[in-house]
């Protein structure tokens, strides 16, 4: 099977790309990202000459180029990563989210009805149901829980998800959603919460909570994202939504406590700051459908994961300190002391 595999340079879609090329030689990887701040072919070095691997630049919400990429590859399978993925950019700067996350995918989409494949998969995220309540612990996130969005990102992904379903009722394309929980493990860039804690305390930084710092995420290792996409490529259901989730909950203050027992760095570097404007308070999700109908489990729990994600940014310090030494360094002075 010949795969498009789209953001491929980035976080979840380089490690996506890492296990797939390495797990099924047998099938071909096209890799077509932009580039953009958060791409970094660096994250394909270790697969970039394996035979059944090949990078292409460009843009998913360029018509001409996805249609004549479309004409050439013969693609089986699209899997669909490449998106704006940062909550506090698309509160600075909505449009570029609406490009890439909605016309990008409806881009896509139409090049699936014109050439046809055997599955469209859309990587979603649990943002799309908005948030829960810090005191009722009892309530997740199910595939039935209704669109309920929060930030322009959230609105961009949802809007993303109903054309993807919209595609399969309208014109019978073979889609799937998968909706997970965040992320965490290399490759991460170091704007998004865990690896801007590893990054800055292992350079005795301080380290900027938002607000009280009691907001719950629900944290998943990428490898086990990975396997989950994987299986509902190949297993999953038509037109069917999978949410993706290890029920690992944590609030933000404790996962910047155990980052920083770990790398033995004191607590005194923790710093309140102002919070995320419409900042949503709890997310957890209900993977059950995805573990109960194709027998998916993740590898990882939190307390396994993070010590393993820890090492790595110590065992690969160029990574990332090539992206903090640059453009970043504007960002997070406008982000966090111009403001
Ligand atoms: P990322 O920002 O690390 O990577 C995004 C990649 O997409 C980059 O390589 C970038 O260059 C590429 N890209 C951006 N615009 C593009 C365009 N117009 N055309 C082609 N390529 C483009 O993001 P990530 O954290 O790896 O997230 C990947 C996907 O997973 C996104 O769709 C995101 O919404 C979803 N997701 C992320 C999480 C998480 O915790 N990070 C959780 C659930 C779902
Ligand atoms: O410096 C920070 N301080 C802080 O307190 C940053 C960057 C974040 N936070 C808080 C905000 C969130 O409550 O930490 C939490 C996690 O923040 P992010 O890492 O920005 O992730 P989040 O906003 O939860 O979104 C992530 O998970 C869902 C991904 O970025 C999305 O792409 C995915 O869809």
């Amino acid at each position: 099977m010949k795969f498009l595999v789209t953001g491929g340079a980035g976080f979840i879609g380089g490690n996506f790309m890492h296990y797939m090329v390495n797990t099924y030689p047998e099938d071909e990887f096209v890799n077509l990202d932009k580039l953009t701040y958060a791409g970094n072919l660096e994250t394909c070095k270790p697969i970039e000459d394996k035979p059944n691997y090949k990078f292409v630049k460009g843009d998913i919400a360029d018509r001409d180029f996805i249609f004549q990429l479309f004409e050439k590859e013969h693609f089986d399978v699209v899997v669909n990563f490449a998106a704006e993925s940062h909550v506090d950019r698309s509160i600075e700067d909505p449009e570029i989210f609406v490009k890439t996350n909605v016309m990008g995918t409806t881009t896509l989409l139409d090049a699936c009805v014109k050439y046809g494949i055997k599955r469209y998969h859309q990587v979603s995220t649990d943002e799309v149901y908005g948030d829960l309540p810090l005191d009722r612990p009892d309530l997740f996130f199910t595939e039935e829980t209704p669109i309920h969005t929060s930030s322009p990102y959230s609105s961009a992904k949802a809007s993303a998800d109903l054309f993807v379903l919209a595609y399969h009722r309208t014109y019978g394309l073979p889609v799937t959603i998968s909706r997970c929980s965040n992320n965490y493990g290399p490759y991460h860039f170091p704007e998004k919460l865990i690896p801007l804690i590893i990054s800055r305390a292992l350079n005795d930084e301080t380290i900027p909570v938002y607000g009280t710092g009691e907001n719950v995420r629900d944290w998943l290792h990428v490898y086990d994202h990975c396997t989950a996409i994987d299986l509902i490529i190949r297993k999953g259901r038509d037109g069917e939504v999978y949410n993706v989730g290890g029920h690992n909950e944590r609030t933000n203050l404790q996962v910047v406590k155990t980052v920083l027992h770990a790398l033995n760095k004191p607590e005194s570097l923790i710093t309140f700051v102002a919070d995320r404007k419409g900042h949503d308070l709890r997310y957890a999700m209900d993977p059950t459908k995805l573990e109960t109908e194709l027998g998916w489990k993740p590898k990882y729990t939190f307390d396994t994961g993070i010590p393993q994600t820890i090492q790595w940014y110590l065992d690969n310090k160029e990574w990332w300190e090539n992206i903090i030494s640059g453009e970043y360094q504007n960002y997070f002075q406008k982000m966090y002391v111009d403001k």
